[in-house]
């Protein structure tokens, strides 16, 4: 019994070092596959355009080979996982002026979700879109539109802080204008993309999914 006090007491101690060594390995290997692949060129020729596409949609539907030299290559929308929204975050980045694949610090969110990403532990969470009238694919309209979002920032310092970041229904390169940094405790917080795009002939689809930068 006294024994396995002992080792239920060492466990206790041992486990926060474990869990930090855990941390810095899982960074360590983030950052050397940060260096050793373009994110989004996944067959591997050093450009991103269409063929990138197909072989995405290969590899996912047809038996097709990996994303090359790393798999998290086609994990362009940057949320750990490789599917159908890399692919239609490939088509927007090529084509309609969205982010482009992994864009530096970009944090992804699905409504509900909280992430930390800090070295004190600061989270950033995405609660809810307040409004979203942006200009739907296959509609013209006389204004473009934008959608509102509600978020919060918790630091050890500040605690919570509930705040609002709106986009612009015209985001991309070319429409820097689009975005509105917001400025919340010592970070600005830009959103740089929400997704799925209004779709007129989809009115039942409606965005989840929130890409931040934080600096
Ligand atoms: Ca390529
Ligand atoms: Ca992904």
């Amino acid at each position: 019994m006294k024994s396995r006090m002992l080792f239920r007491s060492i466990g206790r101690k041992l486990a926060p070092a474990l869990f930090l060594a855990f941390i810095l390995i899982s960074v360590g290997f983030g950052s050397i596959n940060a260096q050793n692949y373009l994110c989004g060129d996944v067959n591997n020729d050093g450009k991103i355009n269409i063929n990138d596409m197909s072989y995405l949609i290969k590899y996912l539907y047809k038996n097709g080979s990996p994303p090359q030299p790393a798999t998290l290559a086609g994990d362009v929308d940057n949320n750990g996982q490789i599917n159908i929204t890399d692919i239609s975050f490939l088509i927007k980045s090529l084509y309609r002026g969205g982010a482009r694949p992994c864009a530096d610090g970009m944090i992804v969110l699905e409504i509900g979700q909280s992430k930390i990403f800090g070295p004190a532990g600061e989270v950033i969470g995405f609660d809810s879109i307040l409004s979203d009238n942006r200009c739907p694919t296959g509609v013209y309209c006389f204004w473009e539109g934008e959608a509102m979002t509600q978020l919060h920032l918790w630091t050890s310092e500040m605690g919570t802080i509930s705040f609002t970041a709106k986009i612009s229904g015209l985001t991309g390169p070319e429409y820097d204008w689009g975005h509105f940094p917001v400025e919340v405790g010592n970070y600005t917080i830009t959103i740089l993309d929400l997704n799925p795009y209004p779709d007129y002939s989809h009115p039942e689809i409606r965005s989840n999914r929130v890409y931040l930068k934080i600096e």
